[in-house]
């Protein structure tokens, strides 16, 4: 009846290891810290993990700059601990999936390094080399010239070789003096782009790939993966409203699909596994065509953008509404109906913390956490639960930049600042509450012992003070709480195929708060109703859906086991409905 697959009735957890769980007191989580935890993510009711990047790493991204590719860095654990967190995965009906950073690697890799070190080098084709340009060749004046711009060596005085902009903030370029030319590099300057027009590179990646499957995994969530094809000459950005100058070039590029149907075709398709493309930037249209590609699904970001400023700007504030919301995901529902498959997901390692986002993070933190679950857990596709989200984890409390360890934050805080870009010192704190990626990454909370349970030593990254009320222990306790809620949903998902399979259909509305649809499957109809507000309101849903029903999941006491003709919605209130 249904094209089945393991990956689409599954719910991924993921796991960001530097902030889960310290076993060894060095305050930073571990491997063997994940393992003790596993019956905890058993009894949840979670069927995947995905682990953030364990890779040997200087650090610079928390492991998004990998030296080497098929070792564990000893922060984290030997590969002994790595092998029995996967069997102690596989022993509880549980999978793991592996994150691939192909777009780049750190400077420290020794493929890097041997790049690096002449222009004659075997391996200096492995990342992207070019002369400067001239100012004349450039058409800059000495005057709008500032060598501090490119942390220029004394006495040269060249530009980049074209205006691409790194995610981080500052030119996509740096200049090494020991050959005198320049690297590309869309993240920090540590995490040098490899160049996958060199076939050499891509048949290594294969085999590194293929390594891992047959080390057991069950897959890979792929970063920054539609960044890996750069166009021919590399020519400068078009486009002034792009995420980031040169984006237009370089987001879905010319041979994308090439390099990922050959990864496809030469790798994935030999083991039953599931990939999940990160896109920096992707439209449904090309959503399909990785899918085609054979890719599972893709991470898109579309409507994690809704609260950017003027101009798609991330560094500075807009105001997301629930029509946006609606809107951008039932164009994702509706776009992949048939024929691809979405990804779900409001939080994530680099993004803030959702109950402080989509929900009201004070009088109604639980309500409204559990409404996002609700939402979460109940459009098609795969979902994506982030480490913290069962309990209602919250953005951190920046008090000062002196607490902000990402990378990301701090280079485009300090660029904005060069330009002049933010003006106050309190307007920057505001954006950093609000944006950092560190808002994520704050410790688990586990129990209200000191430093919540996470470590016994300093933990890297302070504990968010809300602790001593919001945490593991806690939650056990407490009957309502968001935690014993989503193991709710995720075991009445289970029991019923239509939470999968069935169809999105939107229920049409002028309510500027509630969001309502169904999900339709040949033989059987779910109602979601879902009030995004902290005012109690009033719904109308649609004739069709008026009888009785079944109250399959709400979050607050409701014994009516019908859907009346007119609906009292209080505060954050989420019902989900078996029709008879
Ligand atoms: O953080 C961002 C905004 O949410 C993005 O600019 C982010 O850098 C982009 O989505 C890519 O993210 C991935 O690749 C980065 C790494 O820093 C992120 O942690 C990772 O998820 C570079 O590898």
């Amino acid at each position: 009846q249904y094209d089945r697959a393991w990956w689409k009735e599954a719910v991924v957890y993921q796991i960001y290891p530097r902030s889960f769980n310290d076993s060894n007191g060095d305050g930073v989580g571990d491997i063997p810290g994940i393992v003790e935890k596993l019956d905890y993510l058993e009894e949840l009711g979670v069927d995947v993990i995905w682990l953030n990047p364990v890779y040997e790493s200087p650090g610079v991204d928390n492991g998004y700059d990998i030296a080497d590719y098929r070792s564990i860095n000893e922060r984290y654990g030997t590969m002994a601990d790595w092998e029995e967190l996967l069997a102690g995965l596989h022993e509880r009906g549980m999978r793991l999936i592996m994150d691939l950073v192909v777009n780049h690697t750190s400077d420290e890799h020794e493929w890097f390094q041997r790049s690096r070190s002449s222009t004659d080098s075997e391996y200096r084709d492995y990342y992207i080399w070019r002369e400067g340009r001239s100012l004349e060749e450039a058409g800059v004046s000495a005057a709008e010239f500032d060598p501090a711009d490119y942390h220029l060596p004394r006495g040269v005085y060249e530009l980049p070789p074209n205006d691409w902009e790194s995610f981080f903030g500052g030119s996509a370029w740096t200049y090494d003096e020991e050959t005198g030319e320049w690297y590309l590099h869309l993240f920090d300057e540590k995490q040098p782009d490899l160049n996958w027009q060199n076939e050499a590179v891509r048949e290594t990646i294969y085999e590194m790939m293929e390594w891992w499957l047959q080390k057991g995994i069950d897959g890979f969530r792929m970063d920054v993966i539609n960044l890996i094809s750069k166009p021919e000459g590399l020519p400068n950005g078009e486009d002034s409203d792009a995420i980031v100058r040169g984006a237009d070039q370089f987001v879905n590029g010319p041979n994308v699909h090439d390099y990922v149907a050959e990864m496809h075709d030469r790798v994935i398709s030999n083991y039953d596994a599931m990939t999940v493309g990160e896109m920096a930037e992707v439209s449904v249209e090309e959503a399909k065509k990785f899918n085609e590609d054979g890719m599972s699904m893709v991470f898109n970001f579309d409507h994690l953008r809704l609260d950017f400023g003027p101009e798609g700007d991330r560094w500075s504030r807009g105001e997301w509404t629930v029509d946006g919301l609606r809107e951008t995901l039932t164009e994702w529902q509706e776009g992949l109906e048939g024929d691809g498959w979405n990804s779900l997901h409001f939080n994530n390692h680099d993004e803030p913390r959702m109950v402080s986002r989509f929900g009201d993070d004070e009088e109604y933190r639980r309500e409204s956490a559990k409404l996002l679950a609700t939402l979460l857990l109940t459009l098609k596709g795969t979902p994506f639960m982030y480490q913290g989200e069962e309990i209602g984890m919250q953005n951190y409390p920046f008090e000062s930049l002196t607490e902000v360890r990402d990378v990301d934050t701090l280079n485009n805080v300090r660029v904005a600042r060069q330009r002049g870009r933010l003006e106050s010192e309190e307007e920057i704190l505001d954006l950093v509450q609000y944006r950092s990626r560190d808002n994520a990454r704050t410790p688990m909370q586990w129990h209200d012992d000191e430093h919540a349970g996470f470590t016994d030593g300093d933990p890297w990254m302070p504990v968010n003070p809300n602790y001593t009320e919001v945490n593991v222990a806690a939650a056990r306790r407490d009957e309502e709480s968001v935690r014993r809620y989503y193991r709710h949903l995720l075991s009445v998902r289970d029991e019923h195929d239509v939470f999968v399979y069935g169809d999105y259909v939107l229920h049409p509305t002028d309510h500027d708060r509630v969001w309502a649809y169904s999900r339709v499957a040949p033989d059987a109809e779910l109602f979601v109703v879902l009030n995004f507000s902290s005012a109690a309101t009033t719904y109308v849903p649609p004739a069709n859906v008026v009888g009785e029903a079944e109250l399959l999941v709400g979050n607050y006491d409701n014994p009516i086991g019908r859907i009346n003709d007119t609906l009292d919605m209080r505060p954050w209130e989420a019902r989900v409905y078996l029709l008879d």
